[in-house]
């Protein structure tokens, strides 16, 4: 089953940025769906915990560039 998350983001800058996310994370194993939205940023993430982590998702958008926000 997949299971859904929502990350808040940083450093994006332009409407590119935004795509270049959705593209890097789509291309993930795992990932069925990912959708920024560059005003609110925020981004949701629908994948399958069986072949891809929360985790995993946040470190591809740190290596693609831009922050994480960690909610408490
Ligand atoms: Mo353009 Mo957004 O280089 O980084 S994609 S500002």
């Amino acid at each position: 089953n997949n299971k859904e998350m929502n990350v808040q983001l940083s450093g994006m800058t332009c409407a590119a940025c935004a795509t270049r996310i959705e593209k890097g994370l789509n291309k993930m194993e795992g990932v069925t769906s990912a959708n920024v939205n560059l005003a609110l940023e925020k981004s949701t993430i629908t994948y399958n915990p069986e072949e891809v982590s929360e985790r995993d998702v946040k470190a591809k958008i740190e290596s693609l560039g831009y922050g994480v926000i960690e909610e408490k």
